[in-house]
């Protein structure tokens, strides 16, 4: 993967020329860096402060900052941006520096950060620092500790950082349309010792869902429940890029709930143990091994596993979660003979499909005719063919031999001889059942003895 950051030098120089910038660095802001591209850009190392590990944030990156007399500055511009949610369809989003989620802030414990905060947005805004220890006056309410930031203008918030930990920004401004516009952000601090805490490879990523109608690219901003597109840092599987580590590494993932509802997220294989939240760090004695963490509305959770090789899924545990915008509303067809019902109506509603009358699996390699700009509801391909999941759906890809610091896709997982299930064709043993079909002509409950009646099955 390559760093490809382009300076909008030239166009903020003559916008923020206008600007109102309070007192410090009127003169001259730290340039605003914008990046539009959905790849993951793993940050390159600290080029100067404090130094720390880098989070490598899924289909995003890191925003850069400038030191300014010993204080961190960064620079923030709120604006309305073009997200690919995955090939295939594209939405108008409003985000940060050119993305929605915004890149992510990085610094260290100990620091004093001064983050310029422009307004391109056609309406006023405020960045609020979730869970971030701060004066009362730095910390975003538009009402209650500051004016909006109004259109055009841009605000400073400059505070010293206490504590590492894992937060978020966002706008505590017309929050409902902002944040359904997807206006979010990570927002790391590094322990000061680097000893500390300390993990080989640390992913970060929220959770966010929107309302966008099949063949538009707007969301709906007053959707409550809804949604139709859930996911992470607005990407959908299979647009959300692999989580890549090397076998034995201590793997950390951050995450961070910005949407309306709950999330359990799952992963497959090793176990994990909640080591962090947006208010700190567990301690080691309050831990407990988990494979399925509920991430409410405005949490954020920090996961740590031991990496063991394969290909595990990482998904939130709804299973509407893991669909795409065409997997809603159908009605269920199990069971029903819909042979030439699906052919009639598709003659009155083009592009009308109904639900198979054996589930639904195989529309996950149909062609389906599909409204522009819109994504199948699942879409991904696996070594064995079609993956039935969309939305919010990765996989931890773990392998013996992926280089420190390579997150690039290592393709599929080669399973070791002897590890991989396979279709069985030699002959069956009758499978034990439950409540069999003839009932005891008493009427009786019959109730079979340990030792007894296991003659069906069992047969080793
Ligand atoms: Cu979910």
């Amino acid at each position: 993967m390559t760093q490809r950051r382009s300076f909008i030098r030239a166009a903020g120089a003559a916008f923020l020329g206008a600007a109102a910038v309070s007192r410090t660095g009127a003169a001259s802001l730290p340039e605003s860096a914008s990046e539009s591209s959905a790849a993951t850009l793993p940050p390159p190392l600290p080029p100067n402060g404090r130094p720390f590990q880098p989070l490598v944030t899924l289909n995003g990156w890191s925003l850069p900052w400038r030191m300014k007399n010993g204080v961190k500055e960064f620079h923030l511009v709120a604006e309305p941006v073009l997200r690919e949610i995955a090939p295939g369809m594209t939405a108008r989003l409003w985000g940060y520096n050119g993305s929605s989620p915004g890149p992510t802030i990085e610094a260290v414990e100990g620091d004093r950060i001064r983050i310029f905060v422009t307004n391109r947005l056609p309406e006023p805004t405020t960045v609020h620092w979730h869970g971030v220890l701060l004066p009362s006056g730095m910390d975003g309410v538009a009402g209650l500790t500051q004016p909006p930031i109004e259109v055009g203008k841009t605000y400073m918030y400059e505070f010293v950082l206490q504590r590492p930990g894992t937060h978020m920004y966002h706008p505590h401004a017309d929050e409902m349309v902002q944040m359904a516009m997807g206006m979010m952000g990570l927002f790391i601090i590094h322990p000061r010792d680097v000893r500390q805490h300390r993990v080989d490879r640390d992913f970060g990523f929220l959770l966010n869902a929107y309302d966008i109608e099949p063949g538009s690219a707007t969301p709906r901003v007053s959707t409550m429940l809804d949604f139709n597109l859930w996911t992470w840092n607005s990407r959908a599987f299979p647009g959300i890029d692999p989580l890549v580590a090397r076998t034995g590494d201590r793997v950390r993932i951050r995450v961070g709930n910005l949407t309306m509802t709950n999330h359990p997220i799952h992963m497959h294989g090793p176990h994990f143990e909640v080591t962090g939240t947006d208010g700190g760090w567990v301690p080691r004695s309050a831990r407990w091994p988990e494979v399925t963490t509920d991430i409410a509305v405005g949490q954020m959770r920090a996961l740590e596993f031991n990496a063991i090789a394969g290909d595990w899924a990482l998904h939130c545990h709804k299973s509407h979660h893991t669909m795409n915008a065409m997997g809603h509303g159908l009605p269920n067809m199990m069971g029903v003979d819909t042979q030439g019902v699906a052919e009639k109506i598709s003659q009155l509603i083009p592009g009308y499909m109904a639900m198979g009358d054996k589930g639904m699996h195989d529309m996950a390699q149909m062609a389906m005719p599909l409204p522009e700009n819109t994504l199948p509801m699942m879409t991904g391909e696996g070594p064995f063919g079609p993956v039935g999941m969309g939305g919010m759906f990765s996989v931890v890809k773990v392998r013996d031999n992926q280089k420190s610091g390579d997150y690039r896709d290592p393709g599929p997982y080669q399973h070791p001889a002897g590890t991989l299930a396979n279709e069985y064709t030699a002959e069956l043993p009758e499978p034990a059942r439950q409540n069999p079909p003839a009932p005891a002509a008493s009427g009786a409950a019959q109730v079979r003895k340990p030792g007894e009646g296991a003659s069906h099955g069992h047969h080793h």
